[in-house]
């Protein structure tokens, strides 16, 4: 991943400290933020929450602007063993403008309530590395941004610059899960030793290419994908498994997928509102209930970025449509704003929930990619490199065994309560241990054998 250099950065610090001294620090200016203002007001806040925060970019789009992200941590820059790792991504189609506001507002919002003082915030920044991208397709947001007039065109600007649909643009994951399901194979991690490949893919986006490595480089445990154009809080699966346009599409992780979309929705009083009329007169809003719905239900998405999460890597994402208009006039970002405050910071928290720990060697050393596996979910989740997981899950009693290749499998009873996760660690021994200490065994015995029978 290549850094946001520092000479670079403080060249541009350098250059907007007095923006940043003279400007409303504290305060919020609800309003658009093309490219370079997008830039200013992530330097912004860094310059006023230096030790919490941190500009890196992921890559570059197609026309050559940086996918920006601003990390926020207690120590930025460097995962922390047994922290999880959050993100939120805007802006996919660059049409959404929405989103890529609330990702910068929330920036300001938490660096602020940081600096004041408040403590939900406060232990939040310390327990979580949060990684905030406001635009993933920063040209489709200049192209749509550019129409001359308050009305935007509902399709302008949504494709990257090459004309790509970013959220059909992953490799399609689903359709090898329902392989898998069928027919056996892997349940998790399906890009596995892949790298090279994507790599190699000329169907691929800039864009695209740079957010399927950050998601595999980096053990992110929570995501999710801000658009617009309906206001629902959208869960996996997006692919229906026989093709049908409309389709309930269940992972694994349903029960988990519904509680994660919920703790969004319920904190956003029109996305909840069971009396809210459709968007359009015509919309086809049947799946939606209490403010969420199954992707495949919905209509079928092949190549999304939220399956991807899932089937890629440690990542469940989900996708939040916030507003019936993509584009909708200044005045009236205040109002999202206000409507979605509670649940962004929320979603952040959930992140906090089900199983978590460290999976070691009998010597203490950690192992890394050990399976962390929940009887009755077929869905594996991985250790990171510091033996650290996180396993989601909803409350209840489960089974939770942990795997990995020369060790013996340890499984152990957990209890789950709504949060904070509990803390399971899992000691492995070595098969080459285990046989050293069979063989020491059978010494002793047969020397006391030896010893008694007197030969
Ligand atoms: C979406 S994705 C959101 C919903 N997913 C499914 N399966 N319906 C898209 O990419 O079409 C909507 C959007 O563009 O905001
Ligand atoms: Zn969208």
């Amino acid at each position: 991943m290549k850094l946001f250099t520092s000479v670079v950065l403080f060249g541009a610090a350098v250059a907007l400290v007095s923006a940043a001294v003279v400007g409303t620090e504290g305060e919020i200016s609800f309003e658009y933020h093309r490219y370079e203002e997008l830039r200013k007001a992530l330097v912004s806040v860094w310059l006023q929450c230096p030790t919490i925060t941190r500009i890196y970019t992921i890559g570059e789009s197609f026309e050559g602007r940086e996918l920006l992200v601003l990390e926020m941590s207690d120590n930025p820059g460097t995962h922390e063993p047994g922290e999880p790792e959050f993100k939120y991504i805007g802006n996919m189609h660059g049409n959404e403008a929405v989103g890529r506001e609330l990702i910068i507002y929330l920036a300001e919002y938490l660096c602020n309530q940081y600096q004041q003082g408040n403590e939900t915030i406060i232990d939040l920044v310390h327990n979580t590395r949060i990684h905030l991208m406001p635009s993933m397709n920063p040209d489709g947001f200049e192209k749509a941004a550019s129409q001359p007039g308050e009305i935007k065109d509902w399709f302008v600007g949504r494709s990257n610059a090459q004309g790509v649909d970013l959220n059909r643009n992953f490799p399609d994951l689903d359709r090898i899960i329902y392989i898998n399901e069928k027919e056996g194979g892997a349940n998790n991690h399906l890009l596995q030793n892949m790298k090279k490949a994507v790599e190699e893919n000329t169907k691929l986006a800039p864009e695209t290419k740079a957010v399927i490595h950050w998601i595999m480089d980096i053990p992110f445990v929570l995501s999710a994908n801000l658009h617009g154009g309906d206001v629902v809080a959208n869960y996996p699966y997006d692919e229906t498994r026989t093709g049908s346009t409309h389709e309930y599409s269940s992972s694994p992780d349903d029960v988990v997928f519904k509680s994660l979309a919920k703790s969004y929705s319920m904190y956003n009083p029109v996305m909840s509102d069971p009396n809210r009329p459709p968007c359009r007169k015509n919309d086809d809003d049947s799946s939606f209930k209490d403010g969420i719905t199954n992707g495949g239900a919905w209509y079928s998405v092949p190549g999304g970025m939220q399956d991807f999460n899932y089937l890629s890597s440690n990542c469940f994402e989900i996708t939040l449509e916030l507003s019936c208009d993509k584009f909708p006039s200044e005045d009236n970002l205040k109002t999202y704003w206000e409507q979605n405050r509670n649940s962004l910071v929320s979603y952040i928290e959930q992140v906090h929930r089900g199983v978590k720990g460290f999976v070691r060697d009998l010597q203490g050393s950690p192992i890394f990619n050990a399976s962390i596996s929940v009887e009755g979910i077929d869905h594996d989740i991985t250790t990171a490199k510091d033996g650290d997981y996180w396993r989601l899950l909803a409350p209840g009693n489960y089974k939770v065994a942990a795997t990995a290749p020369g060790y013996l499998t340890v499984i152990k009873k957990v209890a789950v309560a709504f949060s904070p996760a509990t803390r399971v660690d899992f000691e492995l021994e070595s098969l080459m241990e285990r046989k050293e200490e069979e063989r020491e065994e059978l010494m002793d015995w047969w020397k006391m054998m030896s010893e008694t029978l007197n030969f």
